[in-house]
């Protein structure tokens, strides 16, 4: 099945009169058991699922309005429509659209700081999906949703909630069972710090990368089924509320993840000799007595996984990480 195919089987054959504007917000989020490898490319489909947590006020707020001709501004900016950014952004909305003239004034603006090192694909797709959804007043189902935000980039399927969640792998060709839906969890000690390594743009992309590693590296074969078991003690980690059981898993998942992408031939490596310096600084904290765990998605940067006691001493040993309570949500004032 095809991107089109696929909105005209959820989508009303033309759309309804739209909402003067709407706005919509969506978090970040980090895979705790990551996502790496498609069994479809056109419409994002994984080759395992994963399971994320979302970074509370770190996200992306989009506004849409009804304009003369499509625009779209970044942080304030205006950018031109021939930029990759606006290019990603229109081709997402003509999915919608198919054909129709229906101009957008698109205003995008990320919370997520540079200095995070983190992608903004995964909230920004999300949020886009959540207000083209609001200015047609389209009324679809979080399912739905979640799938759609799937076509814009995988992992923004995963940023529809706050909080623990889940992507579950599906197997059907229209992917609408390839969805994500929120872990049940009040378990709110886990925190996360994001240390820069670098912020400058990866040298490929992860849907480049992921589709290199399943082509070429021999160790990828074990990947799908890995991922799939460190998901599911992930969930049971979560349940049982067992943080050391929760970050051992993460860490091997991400390191696994890097092992394929190793492998692969010609290699690929996001990381940087700083990288490995940073992760060998987490192993001898641990060693020590500090239980943090590291995770890595497809660039340099980590993030450690602490909990809420161990804030003081994370600070001291890492005083340039951006340290976020994922469960801080209730004070957003966006
Ligand atoms: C994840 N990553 O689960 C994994 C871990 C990177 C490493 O999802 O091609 O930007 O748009 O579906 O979602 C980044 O990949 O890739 C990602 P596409 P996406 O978070």
């Amino acid at each position: 099945m095809n991107k089109i195919e696929f909105f005209n089987t959820i989508l009303p054959a033309v759309l309804p009169t739209p909402n003067a504007s709407a706005k919509a917000y969506a978090p970040a989020n980090i895979a705790l058991s990551k996502y790496w490898g498609k069994r479809s490319s056109e419409l994002n489909l994984p080759a395992n699922g994963s399971l994320s947590i979302s970074l509370a006020h770190l996200g992306t707020l989009t506004t849409i309005q009804a304009a003369d001709a499509d625009s779209i501004t970044l942080n304030g900016t205006p950018l031109p429509l021939n930029s990759s950014f606006s290019q990603k952004v229109f081709a997402f909305a003509d999915c919608f659209r198919r054909g129709e003239c229906q101009p957008l004034a698109v205003a995008t603006k990320n919370t997520i700081p540079t200095a995070a090192g983190l992608a903004s694909s995964a909230s920004g797709f999300a949020a886009l999906t959540l207000a083209l959804n609001d200015y047609w007043n389209l009324g679809l189902d979080s399912r739905i949703l979640s799938a759609i935000a799937r076509i814009g980039s995988g992992s923004a399927c995963r940023s529809l909630w706050h909080g623990y969640v889940k992507w579950q792998k599906g197997g059907q060709a229209d992917g609408l069972d390839s969805t994500a839906s929120p872990i049940p969890s009040d378990w709110q000690t886990l925190r996360i710090a994001l240390l820069e390594i670098s912020t400058a743009a990866k040298p490929i992309s992860s849907g480049r990368g992921m589709n290199h590693t399943a082509a070429t590296s021999p160790l990828y074969s074990v990947w799908p089924k890995t991922a799939e078991a460190d998901l599911l003690t992930i969930e049971t980690a979560i349940y049982e509320r067992n943080f050391s059981l929760l970050g051992s898993t993460a860490e091997a998942n991400a390191l696994a993840m890097h092992a394929t992408m190793l492998a692969a031939r010609p290699a690929l490596s996001y990381f940087q000799p700083a990288t490995h310096a940073a992760l060998a600084e987490i192993w001898q904290a641990r060693a020590d007595g500090l239980e943090i765990y590291a995770t890595i998605d497809a660039g340099p940067n980590l993030k450690i996984l602490y909990q809420a006691q161990d804030e003081e001493p994370v600070q001291k040993l890492f005083p340039a990480a951006i340290r976020i309570n994922p469960f801080a949500y209730s004070e957003l004032d966006l």
